[in-house]
């Protein structure tokens, strides 16, 4: 039976188990990457287990969303950051050099290669071939350390693109259009891989914007086949020795698929505030807008911004929106500064950020109240702009520049002609990126005083007991957890002081209530933790000392970061009990220990005065870590 390119890069790469869907495998890292906001508890986790020096092939630390340095955390972290890369073995990319995403996919991504991130969009790589998939902080030390990483053998599903794009529609088209059929749950435990004759005519960074929002979907991660236009990247960026074909057998086999005919494409745009809930941008054109947004990990390449200025060019953004764009790296704002298309945005009235995530997780450029705020960006979860009440929609570059030059939700199919852009090279080099010494032992780390010790999770105790602290509906994302934005990811290396705002814009009295309680559960609904990788979201509640959340369902880099810190993820069995279980109940489970032999563990509601019956679903491996509190005390039990 042929395989698929997702059951080829694991095969190649499997170290333990068998590769059927639900059972849990281990396989190699080659490459990892972090990102500042992870970053400083990755190597925190790193020195904590004990390696003195990376084992990956490739491991790079990039700087790019902690940026706005309105006081000393920031580059405080920063310069822990260049140590501990110098001293770990780790490439430092400097701030300025650009987001974590774009800068892999230019310089480091390779076909048939292996990447572990401690970012969820991590799967940008696998516009490139790669099988790159999103993970907590942990998760990557534990690979930078030489461990293979584990995870449930997904599902492949084959997304079969046909024929062309029509002008006017580009790559975010294509994957809106999966998230309006799929939903942010239908990628669960899943891989999408990308094939059809629609490949071809797109470019890497398009394939790579729609693996990166891969991650929307709450897939495992997203991959293309590595062919002609793949070399051709590789040779644009000075490395088509990285090169390797890759491409699915004939007759491979998939647990899914689906059909897209690109020619049947429009404008696609989400509303708020999912980005599934999506509408053809016809559907509400002339909604005054607000701000525009045009950068993030998504849209933010030399292609795209070429194409923006070449809406914009001998028109001013409309009296109304305030145009911000962030080029997504250094190498794009060279190519742009060196053919006049930043002089054309600048021209036309955009203000310029630097090459980093900025407005996409609310590190400046917060919209004004109750805004219209039209992004590029891949997320446009409530408040994560940074105001609170800002309605955020996703949209393409094209739909971004036709409406901030209109001052309403425009479909830029109303523009004429379609631009088309060529780009023949890249300024290829690595000068921001600096290499590690060979022998790092003596380097120091410098710890600001913003950077606290680890939390430590203890053993798991046979009886647990606590009140349900708070009660939450589907979806609930890590950013409802545990918010990002310009005042809170400052505060992402002291998790007491983070701690403080954990759930607070879904209930302000969460964490007094956590603390005068000392603990208990969250009840949550479906796909609970949807969204980043941030372990921050398992760390403070830990830190408050929740002991289990209770799910209707959760989404995988969460699921597993409340496992790695030692909080238990259960879920129903019965959804009715989901109903019934209300906030402030007060629950128990004894005897936790032996139960997590068997596949249920039974809880008392003894506000209720009934059983609930959970499902834990941890294999017996996630079962030891559990038992030790978490991944970092089962590894230093030696056990890996
Ligand atoms: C995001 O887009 O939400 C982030 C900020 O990049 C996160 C990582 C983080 O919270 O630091 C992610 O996607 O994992
Ligand atoms: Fe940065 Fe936004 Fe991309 Fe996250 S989604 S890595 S915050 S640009």
């Amino acid at each position: 039976m042929g395989r698929s390119i997702a059951k080829k890069l694991i095969g190649s790469h499997l170290v333990d188990g068998i590769m059927v869907p639900g059972e849990e495998i281990a396989i190699r890292i080659d490459q990892t990457l972090t990102q500042d906001a992870t970053g400083t508890m990755a190597y925190l986790e790193f020195e904590a287990i004990g390696i003195p020096r990376v084992r990956t092939e490739l491991s790079v630390s990039y700087v790019d969303h902690n940026m706005l340095q309105a006081s000393f955390e920031n580059a405080d972290d920063h310069k822990f950051l260049q140590g501990a890369a110098a001293r770990f073995g780790v490439r430092y990319s400097r701030p300025g050099n650009g987001i974590c995403h774009q800068v892999h996919l230019e310089r480091f991504a390779a076909p048939g290669k292996t990447l572990l991130g401690s970012d969820s969009h991590t799967p940008t790589a696998g516009g490139l071939g790669s099988l790159a998939i999103g993970a907590g902080g942990l998760d990557v030390a534990m690979a930078m350390a030489g461990f293979p990483f584990h995870l449930a053998m997904p599902k492949i599903v084959n997304i079969r693109l046909h024929g062309n794009l029509p002008p006017w529609t580009s790559a975010k088209d294509v994957i809106l259009e999966v998230l309006r059929r799929l939903t942010v749950r239908g990628g669960l435990n899943k891989i999408m891989e990308y094939s059809g004759d629609g490949v071809a005519a797109l470019s890497i960074p398009q394939r790579a914007m729609i693996t990166n929002m891969g991650a929307e979907l709450g897939a495992t991660s997203s991959v293309f086949p590595s062919d002609a236009t793949s070399r051709d990247f590789l040779r644009m960026q000075d490395r088509e020795h990285d090169f390797a074909r890759l491409e699915a057998d004939r007759d491979a086999e998939y647990d899914e698929s689906h059909d897209i005919r690109l020619d049947e494409l429009e404008p696609m745009i989400a509303l708020p505030h999912s980005p599934d809930n999506v509408r053809k941008v016809s559907d509400v054109e002339g909604t005054k807008v607000d701000q525009v947004f045009i950068g993030s990990c998504t849209n933010s390449s030399a292609a795209d911004l070429m194409t923006v200025a070449s809406i914009l060019k001998g028109k001013t953004v409309a009296p109304d929106v305030s145009l911000v764009v962030a080029p997504g790296s250094l190498q794009v704002l060279r190519m742009i500064s060196g053919d006049g298309t930043l002089h054309g945005l600048v021209r036309a009235g955009a203000r310029i950020l630097e090459c980093a995530c900025g407005p996409c997780v609310g590190v400046g450029q917060a919209p004004m109240t109750s805004a219209v705020s039209l992004r590029t960006s891949n997320r446009n979860f409530e408040g994560r702009s940074g105001t609170q009440d800002a309605k955020v929609y996703l949209v393409s570059a094209e739909t971004a520049a036709a409406s901030a030059v209109a001052g309403v939700i425009t479909d830029p199919r109303k523009l004429g002609m379609a631009p088309v852009i060529e780009i023949s090279s890249f300024p290829a080099d690595d000068d921001m990126i600096i290499t590690p010494p060979e022998d790092g032992k003596d380097v120091e780390l410098v710890r600001g005083p913003n950077i606290k010790p680890l939390p430590k999770a203890s053993a798991l105790k046979d009886v647990i007991k606590g009140f349900v602290l708070l009660k939450v509906g589907d979806n609930i994302t890590t950013d409802h957890i545990m918010p990002a934005g310009a005042k809170v990811l400052p505060l992402r290396s002291n998790i007491p002081e983070i701690a403080k705002h954990c759930f607070k814009a879904v209930d302000p009295d969460f964490y007094e209530r956590a603390r005068t309680a000392g603990g208990g559960f969250i009840v949550g609904g479906a796909n609970y933790g949807q969204g980043s990788s941030r372990e921050h979201a398992a760390l403070a509640p830990l830190h408050l000392g929740v002991k289990a959340v209770i799910a209707k369902s959760f989404a995988r880099i969460h699921r597993q970061n409340l496992i790695n810190f030692g909080i238990l993820p259960l879920t129903f069995t019965d959804e009715n009990d989901y109903d019934a279980l209300e906030q402030g109940h007060e629950l128990a489970i004894e005897g936790l220990l032996g139960q997590l032999g068997e596949k249920t563990v039974e809880a008392y509601d003894l506000t209720a005065g009934k059983k609930v019956v959970l499902a834990h679903g941890l294999s017996d491996r996630e079962t030891d870590v559990m038992k030790a509190g978490g991944l970092l005390n089962w590894a230093g039990a030696g056990r890996p």
